[in-house]
């Protein structure tokens, strides 16, 4: 508070002679990952594909998943890939599995809502022919998920949401091709959130 005071007349004030410019400092909080590895089931078949991110300041708006449709009688693998799509229109993506096809087109939250957790599903282990994960679902910032192309054997949905910020990146793990045994294609995901 401003006092003006009787021993400066002419009106100067001892403050005015000491400007202080404030500085207001971002706190700027460290990223957090979100991951699908502490499953339910132990499912961790595979490696883990590079981390991709969005550019800075950027973040992702929507997804596509590379699904291979049921085989019947034969082997499945479901979910075999995700990707993702950054509000500045890049595309990200870790490791896919060999099997499948990408959905045909991006799902994107409407209004260019930001994205800050997943769903994720996936089957049980020990059938004879296991397929990891058949789900991933993305939580817009309005309270709705988008959806991609989905397996049908999930047992078990796991949702995490971003403790704080949004998704901007992610990594995949995938199991290597495995010549006619029992293949898996994307065992679990990781999401960033800054
Ligand atoms: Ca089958
Ligand atoms: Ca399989």
């Amino acid at each position: 508070m401003r006092i003006r005071s009787n021993l400066y007349p002419n009106g100067e004030y001892l403050n005015d002679f000491f400007t202080t410019t404030l500085t207001t400092s971002t706190t700027t909080l460290p990223p957090v990952i979100i991951s699908s590895i502490n499953n339910p089931y132990g499912v961790n078949w595979g490696v883990w594909g590079p981390s991709e991110e969005c550019d800075q300041n950027d973040y992702v708006i929507g997804f596509r998943t590379k699904l291979q449709p049921d085989q019947g009688a034969g082997d499945d693998t479901s979910i075999n890939g995700v990707e993702l799509i950054c509000s500045n229109g890049k595309r990200i993506k870790s490791s896919e599995g060999d099997f499948g096809s990408w959905d045909t087109v991006y799902r994107n939250c409407s209004n260019g809502q930001k994205i800050n957790g997943f769903s994720y599903g996936i089957e049980n282990k020990g059938s004879s022919d296991d397929t990891a994960t058949n789900v991933i679902r993305l939580f817009c910032t309005g309270g709705y998920n988008i959806t991609s192309l989905e397996g049908r054997w999930s047992t078990s949905i796991i949702k995490m949401s971003c403790p704080y910020g949004f998704i901007v990146g992610l990594r995949t793990q995938v199991q290597p091709f495995q010549n006619s045994a029992d293949e898996t294609g994307l065992n679990n995901i990781e999401f960033i959130c800054k």
